[in-house]
């Protein structure tokens, strides 16, 4: 898929940074570098790449991100949001208010009018619901509007041609007649290609411009083309004000760098994606989506956001913190399940994370939320003394626990033993990830997701 190499080098800068338990100016400098060389290396406009890092750097610093609970994700989400923005925010759609309206397709030789054309029709009668008329205005060789023919066939839709003698001008103007006295919703004109852009191109589309005044020109351009894609879509642009791009053959291994800087260049925005040979492989194009494939990581900066919005950082930050310390208390295990139980179902969280989809699987949410519930009506039982030092617990203070929980003695003795665990694992995770891991991050960070604290020097682990 085009992409696949540009979201390889993406997702290894960014790697490399999330391996830091701390962001600094230095190794945010040294990302940004990674993020260039992938960027360059995909053949992406220059004045582009230069702005995005300015953006991606200035965005970070207004957001304060070395303050932040884990740094380095932010970063990601700031990557990712200027993605987004240099690939036209939102999707672009169609104007298809009038009736009938009309669609012009245009682009060099090859490069997928026709099939795209066909690929529309059906995208436009399934997805819309409209009535759609296929124009074959291609009179530069007789088998073009063979080829429109059968493709419109192939999706059941109307092909109107008047043959090859008839002139491009003469075949716009009746098929208009006949869309509209046939009540079409959407007319869609195939048109002639060059090997290059030339005047006598230019001109025979402007006449068929003139004539049809489409709402909506659409520039197929081919993925693996690259930069060409930019001072192509330039030249179309300055003789027809084009609407939008499709960009076609998404699904070879094109490098991208066309693609996003075709956008930020020439205004255009990028309207389709064609990902194969057959007519139903089209795409409406998603920039946030897009951004996020690039990026390989959409489902953590769900996460991410998810997290910002539930989770009452602060508080799992001590919690975390003193996990770290090994002076984690029954307490803060308690505030930790409530703010788990806040983010939704244990799977749905595990799904979100890269790696964990398979843990996801095997968790039954509805037997995973009785024992969060168990769990908490045990400590709750406990006395703020119980809670803090575990240690006391005598059998008789047990009996009692269960009693007031509504559990057993082995239930009590199992939740004490998973806390031990629990504190046993945390500590031999730190020691293997020598701190290197999103926890440690957490843990080094105490209380810092808005303001400075004061007791940041303290940290130790
Ligand atoms: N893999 C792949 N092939 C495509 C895609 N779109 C078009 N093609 C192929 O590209 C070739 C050219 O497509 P056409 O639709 O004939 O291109 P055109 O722009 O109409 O070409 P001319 O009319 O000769 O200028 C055909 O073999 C199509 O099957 C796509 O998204 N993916
Ligand atoms: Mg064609």
């Amino acid at each position: 898929m085009a992409f696949d190499q540009l979201s390889n080098r993406l997702a290894l800068a960014v790697k490399k940074i999330s391996g830091q338990s701390k962001l600094t100016e230095k190794n945010m400098d040294e990302m940004l570098r990674e993020v260039r060389l992938a960027l360059l290396e995909a053949d992406v406009n220059l004045t582009v790449i230069q702005q995005f890092l300015t953006d991606v750097k200035e965005k970070a610093i207004g957001m304060d991100v070395y303050t932040k609970v884990n740094p380095s994700q932010m970063v990601v989400k700031v990557v990712h949001d200027e993605l987004v923005t240099l690939l036209g925010e939102k999707e672009a759609g169609l104007n298809l208010t009038h009736k009938p309206s009309y669609i012009m397709m245009v682009g060099l030789q090859g490069t997928g009018k026709t099939t795209s054309a066909a690929k529309l029709a059906l995208w436009l009668s399934k997805k819309e619901n409209k009535r759609v008329l296929l124009v074959a205005a291609d009179l530069a060789r007789p088998a073009a509007i063979e080829q429109l023919k059968i493709l419109g066939a192939s999706v059941d839709v109307e092909v109107f041609s008047m043959g090859i003698e008839a002139g491009v001008v003469n075949t716009v103007k009746e098929s208009m007649a006949y869309a509209i006295n046939q009540n079409f919703d959407t007319v869609i004109v195939d048109t002639a290609g060059r090997l290059h852009v030339d005047d006598d191109l230019m001109d025979e589309l402007k006449q068929a411009y003139t004539v049809l005044r489409p709402q909506e020109v659409l520039l197929t351009v081919d993925a693996m083309t690259g930069q060409d894609i930019v001072t192509v879509a330039d030249s179309f642009n300055k003789a027809l004000k084009l609407s939008g791009l499709i960009v076609t053959k998404f699904d070879g291994d094109a490098r991208g760098g066309g693609v996003l800087s075709v956008r930020k260049v020439t205004s255009v925005p990028v309207k389709f994606v064609g990902t194969g040979e057959k007519t139903d492989e089209f795409e409406l194009f998603y920039p946030e989506r897009m951004a996020s494939r690039i990026l390989g990581m959409g489902d953590v900066l769900s996460l991410v956001e998810k997290a910002e919005e539930k989770m009452d950082l602060e508080a799992s930050m001590k919690g975390a913190q003193r996990l770290m310390q090994g002076t984690f208390t029954l307490e803060d295990m308690m505030d930790q399940l409530n703010q788990v139980a806040k983010l939704g179902s244990i799977s749905g969280l595990l799904k979100m994370m890269p790696g964990a989809s398979q843990m996801a699987a095997q968790i039954n949410d509805d037997d995973a939320n009785a024992q969060m519930k168990r769990s908490k009506a045990i400590i709750q039982s406990m006395t703020v003394e119980e809670r803090q030092q575990p240690d006391l617990m005598r059998a008789s203070r047990k009996v009692r626990i269960a009693n007031g929980s509504g559990t057993s003695v082995a239930e009590v003795n199992k939740l004490l033993t998973q806390f031990e665990k629990t504190k046993e694992q945390m500590k031999m995770m730190m020691r293997m990830s020598g701190g290197n891991n999103p926890l440690s991050q957490m843990a080094s960070k105490p209380g810092s997701n808005t303001r400075p604290n004061p007791n940041k020097k303290k940290k130790k682990r």
